[in-house]
């Protein structure tokens, strides 16, 4: 098998680039489809679950995908800077591919309000970090009056070129499933990577397949196709962070998902609309349900992703409950961010490590009394 070299070269057919195109690539794509074998059996329902772990990407999230076809078209058109506005990981994603392409990189972050993780990249990258005194949706509309006065070419998700990359999520689903699942559940933030999603989906599935008469499956056409039919989707807000379900922008966004804290997507439309098409639903999750999750799933499971990655899980599983989604179905969730970009979240719920002596007596203790419990 050949060697993977990133998503651009692995769907290069299906994607805006040709044959002259300086390709920046960190390998990304390709990431592991994980099926949950032990929530299911928790929560005693009949249905396969599978994670789409995103935080394997090499800055551990989905931006990747998006981040290396729109700094492989900056660098194609020439622009020696890229901006963004950001939660925390299209910063990181930013930094790195400028750093990958030789460009420089300035990132608008809300003071204060991005994951540690995620600051990290975007400062060791080497990026101008701005911080600015108000949230994602400011950072977000003076990128784009910056784009307008400054030589610097915007890489948020207004660029299409990122959902053009982010869309490959679902080509690599469709080719380790055999085709579309039933459900896919994600979360929504300034709500691209639904629409990605959509449009995967959408470019996978054969038109013809139900009643192909001219070609009976053998086309040109019908051979590109891969998927039989398009998911239901289905898109988790946090409550606090909720503009979609309320029906109007929500001026100060709070969740404890700060990925996910935007008060007024970008792609609102967009989203709106492949839910529709698709028959899907938005959903919210508070942030104790968030949380709650978020530590299930790697207790049960050995998946660590971040807070805003596991609303897509926690909706699911408030969904399933409630009986929205029936038994035998199939349901892909995509796990957004790894997450390891928050440790302060994952310190902050989790039981303090002890200190003792380094002796085996009382390490020896420890083990035993532990042991009783399970
Ligand atoms: C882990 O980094 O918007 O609905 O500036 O980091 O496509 O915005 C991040 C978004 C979900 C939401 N999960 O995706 C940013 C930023 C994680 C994220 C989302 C984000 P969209």
């Amino acid at each position: 098998m050949a060697h993977y070299t990133g998503l651009i070269e692995k769907y290069r057919d299906r994607l805006p680039v040709s044959a002259d195109t300086p390709i920046i690539s960190l390998n990304e794509g390709n990431t592991p489809l994980i099926e949950l074998k032990n929530l299911p059996r928790l929560i005693k329902k009949n249905v396969r679950i599978y994670a789409k772990f995103e935080g394997l990407n090499p800055t551990g999230s989905f931006k990747d995908r998006g981040m290396t076809m729109a700094v492989t078209k900056a660098v194609e058109a020439g622009a020696r800077a890229i901006i963004c506005a950001s939660t925390g990981n299209t910063s990181a994603a930013a930094a790195a591919y400028a750093a990958r392409a030789g460009i420089a990189c300035f990132v608008l972050i809300p003071e204060g309000k991005i994951a540690l993780g995620k600051l990290s990249q975007a400062m060791m990258h080497g990026s101008v970090v701005i911080q600015i005194r108000g949230n994602f949706d400011d950072g977000m509309r003076l990128v784009q009056e910056l784009a307008k006065t400054t030589p610097v070419n915007i890489v948020n998700s207004i660029n299409p070129y990122r959902l053009q990359g982010q869309k490959t999520i679902a080509f690599e689903i469709i080719e380790a499933l055999g085709d579309a699942p039933d459900y896919h559940a994600l979360p929504v933030g300034n709500a691209g990577n639904i629409c990605a999603h959509w449009m995967g989906y959408s470019e996978s599935v054969c038109e013809h397949t139900r009643a192909c008469a001219l070609c009976n499956g053998k086309c040109e056409y019908h051979k590109e196709k891969t998927a039989t039919r398009r998911p239901i989707m289905l898109g988790y807000q946090a409550s606090g962070s909720a503009p979609i379900l309320r029906g109007r922008p929500v001026e100060n966004p709070e969740t404890v998902a700060t990925a996910i804290r935007i008060g007024n997507p970008v792609s609102w439309q967009q989203a709106l609309a492949a839910q529709k098409e698709s028959g899907g639903w938005f959903g919210e999750c508070t942030d104790e349900e968030i949380l709650h999750v978020q530590k299930l799933l790697a207790q049960t499971e050995g998946i660590f992703c971040e807070p805003a990655s596991a609303i897509s899980l926690a909706g699911l599983l408030k969904d399933l409950e409630l009986g929205k989604i029936g038994e035998g179905t199939t349901i892909v969730c995509t796990l957004t961010g790894h997450g390891l970009k928050d440790p302060d979240i994952a310190i902050a719920q989790s039981t303090r490590p002890m200190t003792v002596d380094a002796e085996l007596g009382p390490i020896e203790r420890v083990i035993r009394d532990n042991l009783k419990n399970i």
